[in-house]
Parts: structure tokens; sequence; C-alpha cells
């Protein structure tokens, strides 16, 4: 197989609804698509920084430096398409995750469609229904976050996570507890605690939570260790999980006891499976993070979640949760039972659509090889 050309694509889209964490309120999103071209095939990723270093130091314009300068080239002029040489080659590069899982998954896209499979099956999923939860962000008032959880649950989610922050935390779980005593229901800080709030989360154990996800900011895999030992409700480490090796540090040390797998954080697909596997063998159930993706970040979302170790409902939700007009046809919709199918036909298995792609795009290049 011989590349023919990559094509980068930095889109926005804004969401139906604003979404609010503790990093701050959105609108909507900046990303970057990518095309690899070959064999008359498309394979196609999303890279899931956004344009603000909150999340993780990546952004939209780091990713797509790190792109044009090292990770393009290496598929352009060393033709390196399959996905674990891929994997290998970039390794030596330190950090920027997300900028080498979004054209890794291009890669395993075109693979997966060269071989006229559908990627779960490439990857070793083992289902095909994924349970869908949703990721519930800040309100204004705690009237209209009910309001809220009550329209997801009517819809068939089968667990609500709620964001945390100083000040929207234990009264505000408090509530939605009250009001929605039999739910699945999780809570996530995105790191905007510290172990001197150890008080404010104790009381969380009161609610019978699935989970309380990354209180600490990433680093702080010590202080999660400590406060597992405080409390009774299993931690879950989002952005500190970065590497199968972080993943084994952070079940050595006892600082979480579940793992959220997001793709573009641990840096692609083989990483992630990495950690997948090692929880399985850890009896460590993991579940699937989202990044708020695009229907085509989130179809490569579906076909990982098909492995087997993926044990709690993930953060997958419907395209029309998150936009009015997903990028792909079908949109992704949830079934009558809250979980959303894997898509069946090769590769990522839905078909994005280029004149919503061009509505949405800010700014497009095209690299090609030099002998082309
Ligand atoms: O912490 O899981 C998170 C979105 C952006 C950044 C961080 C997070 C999230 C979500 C969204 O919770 C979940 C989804 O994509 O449905
Ligand atoms: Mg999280």
């Amino acid at each position: 197989m011989k590349v023919e050309r990559v094509e980068l694509v930095v889109l926005y889209l804004p969401y139906v609804h604003f979404f609010e964490t503790s990093l701050g309120r959105e609108q909507g999103r900046s990303f970057i698509i990518l095309k690899v071209y070959a064999d008359g095939l498309c394979g196609y990723g999303e890279v899931v920084a956004s344009s603000a270093p909150l999340y993780s130091y990546e952004t939209t314009a780091t990713a797509r430096t790190i792109l044009r300068e090292y990770l393009i080239p290496l598929v352009l002029e060393k033709n390196v398409l399959s996905p674990t040489d891929f994997y290998r080659e970039v390794g030596k590069f330190r950090g920027h995750p997300m900028a080498k899982a979004g054209l890794e998954l291009a890669l395993w896209d075109l693979q997966a469609k060269r071989a006229h499979l559908p990627l779960w099956k490439v990857y070793g999923g083992t289902k095909i229904a994924i349970p869908a939860g949703v990721s519930v962000g800040i309100e204004d008032t705690i009237a209209v976050l009910l309001e809220r959880i009550d329209f997801f649950l009517k819809d068939g989610y089968l667990r609500v996570k709620i964001k945390i922050k100083p000040g929207w935390d234990v009264a505000i779980t408090k509530e939605v507890r009250r009001r929605f005593p039999n739910m699945l229901l999780q809570a996530d800080a995105n790191g905007a605690y510290s172990l001197a709030d150890r008080e404010t989360l104790k009381k969380l154990d009161e609610f019978n939570l699935l989970m309380l996800e990354q209180p600490f900011p990433p680093y702080d895999l010590w202080d999660h260790s400590r406060l597992q030992k405080e409390i009774k409700t299993p931690l879950c480490l989002d952005e500190s999980v970065i590497s199968a090796d972080s993943a084994r540090q952070a079940l050595e040390m006892g600082s979480c006891r579940i793992i959220n797998i997001k793709v573009g954080r641990v840096g692609g697909v083989v990483e992630a499976r990495k950690i997948h596997d090692f929880c399985r063998s850890q009896q460590i159930p993991v579940w699937c993070g989202g990044m708020l993706e695009s229907g085509i970040g989130r179809a490569h979302n579906l076909h990982v979640a098909s492995l087997p170790n993926f044990k709690l409902p993930n953060d997958l939700s419907a395209s029309k949760r998150y936009y009015r007009e997903d990028l792909i046809e079908p949109a992704i919709e949830l079934g009558k039972d809250g979980t959303i199918r894997v898509p069946e036909g090769p590769g990522i298995g839905v078909f994005p659509q280029e004149d919503r792609i061009k509505r949405a795009t800010l700014l497009e290049e095209v690299f090609k090889a030099a002998s082309a």
C-alpha cells in the first residue's frame, strides 16, 4: 500500500447545549480531522485536542505543528502505514498523545477498510451493543441540572455522570441522588481539588456513587492513593493515566479502582489496548471516556469499547446529544435498551459527510509525498 496524501482539517462545531466542567464553560469545540488516502481508500481519525490547554497541555495548534513537522512526514516519506509500526516509530517523540492518536486512528481505519473488516473485529472486540452513559455539565441552577438529567434518563441512558467543582459538589450530588435514588451516578471533578479538600470529598461517600473521577490534578497519583484509603467510593482516574506504565503505577499505589480509557489521552489504540489488557489481568474494570468527539471520533470509540474489559457504562452518547448536525451518516443513536450499536461496515463503519465537514472547516492543509 502506498500513501497518496494526508489531509488535515481544523473544524469548529457548536454544541447543542454549552458544556461546563471545573475547567470552564464551552459553547463548541475546535478539533482536527485527519484523512489518509491510499489504494483508493480513505482512513479517518480525529484529534481531540481543543483550542485551549485546559484538559491537557495539547491544543489544536500544538497538534497541528507536531503533525505537520513530525508525524505526517513519517507516514508520507517513510510510508509508515501500519498503525503498530506508526506506534513504534512515534514512541521516540515525547508527549503529544492526542496528535499521535489522531493519525494512528486514521491508519487503523485505513487498515480495517483494506481488510474489509469493521474495526472492532480487528481489535478483538467481543460485544456490539455498548452501554451508553451521559456526561452532564455544570448548570446555572440545580433545577436546570435535575431537568436535564430527567430528560436524558427518559431517553434511556444507563448512567449519568455529573461534573463537580468546589462550590458545586456535595449539596448538588445530594439533590441529584434524592431526586433519582436508583440511577447509576458518578461524579467527575477534572482535577479541581487537592488533599486539603478531603473532608468535602469524603462526604460524597453517602450518595452511593459508582465512582469519583479525577478529584486531583493529573500528576497527583500519590495524593489519589491517600484519598482512596480514606473513602469508600471507588476512585477512577482519567487525566492521570497517560500510558500503560502510569496505569500500572496507579494500581500499584492504590490510587484508583477503575480506569477511564481515552484513546487521545494515551496516544492511540495500541497504548489503549495495553492499558485495557493490563487492567483485565488485574481485574480492574475500565470504561471508555469521551472528549465530546464528532461522529468520527465517537465511532472510533465505539469500536474500542467493544473490548471485553470495558465493563461499565461509557461516556458514549447519541449524536444529537452533542451536535445539531454530526459529521457522519448514519447518526449515532441510542437504542431502547440504553446501548449504542457498534457500526458494522468496514473500518469505522460510518460515512463522514464531506459537505458538512466543509461547512465546519476553519482551515485545511494537504500533504503529499515529495515523489508524488
Ligand atoms: O473529563 O471526561 C471528561 C469532555 C471534555 C473534557 C473532559 C471530559 C469530558 C466529558 C465528555 O466528560 C464526555 C463525552 O464525550 O460524552
Ligand atoms: Mg473525566
